[in-house]
């Protein structure tokens, strides 16, 4: 209990907004009963079990890792390399405020050829293991914004788009995790963030997620978003205006996007992703 508590002093002392009496039990989740896409990377290709599409296969930058210092559970984890040089006078290391991006991709949309399951979900639940390798000798430690899931209503029709994210930025080898809701997936206008709990590198840390859009497209809103790291709820805010007055939901999950940094230091990291699971209400199907 007293471990709890001092959590709880942590991750409060990092929030914008403490809920204070955080429920203990987790229902919801248990009503979240269909499995859409389940792996661990146990194929030991990115060609997982339930898909040979679903997972990015053609960046030369995604891997599958066997070091067992690197897997959350049996063999295998996705492995993501993140990489900007930092010289100012090589056109190679790109702009001083640069990103870097690769993920693992699961799909809901139907217009997208990598498709398998409905149109997008309007509440789901992700969850996965992730750990955040300390950066190479050399590369910066500090100052990267890391994003780990990055959740877009639509890739294809501007104006009708809204995102979110769990991201998190870096200080003194901390990492506070952030739930930022846009409304536009690439870079657009920030519209709400919280802060949620910290992660620091090289721990393998159980990362949940759960988004309900709001379903009407006028306040009173009620949309809905949960976050849950190492079992612990270290978010909930319910009456949300999450899909910004709009009606599309979530259709792709972006996993270990990205890393994005403010000036010419150079990036040079591993990420590890093990244990993806995103389901939802069997009502959503
Ligand atoms: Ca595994």
């Amino acid at each position: 209990m007293k471990s709890k508590l001092i959590l709880a002093a942590f991750i409060c002392t990092f929030a914008l907004s403490c809920g204070g009496n955080l429920p203990a039990e987790r229902p919801q989740l248990k009503q979240l009963s269909s499995t859409y896409f389940s792996s661990g990377l146990e194929s030991g290709t990115l060609s997982g079990p339930y898909s040979t599409t679903q997972f990015s296969t053609t960046d030369s930058d995604i891997s599958i890792n066997s070091n067992p210092l690197y897997v959350h559970s049996g063999h295998y984890s996705a492995q993501i390399h993140f990489y900007i040089c930092g010289d100012s006078t090589n056109p190679a290391c790109r702009a001083a405020h640069q990103d870097d991006d690769h993920s693992l991709n699961i799909w809901e949309d139907s217009s997208n050829p990598l498709d398998l399951y409905a149109d997008g979900l309007s509440h789901f639940l992700f969850q996965g293991y992730v750990y955040i390798k300390h950066p190479e000798a050399g590369a910066t430690v500090d100052g990267i914004q890391r994003k780990l899931v990055y959740m877009w209503a639509d890739t294809s029709s501007p104006g009708n788009l809204w995102s979110c994210m769990l991201t998190t930025d870096a200080t003194n080898g901390v990492m506070p995790v952030r739930f930022v809701v846009q409304n536009y997936p690439l870079g657009g206008q920030t519209s709400s963030y919280y802060t949620t709990a910290a992660l620091r590198y090289n721990t393998w840390y159980s990362v949940e997620i759960e988004v309900q859009d709001s379903t009407v497209t006028a306040p009173p809103w009620d949309g809905l978003v949960r976050v849950w790291v190492n079992g612990e709820l270290v978010l909930e805010k319910t009456q949300m205006d999450l899909n910004r007055g709009q009606t599309y939901p979530i259709k792709v999950w972006h996993i270990g996007q990205q890393v994005d940094r403010g000036n010419y230091d150079p990036v040079n990291e591993y990420r590890f992703w093990d244990d993806i699971t995103l389901s939802a209400p069997t009502s959503s199907q």
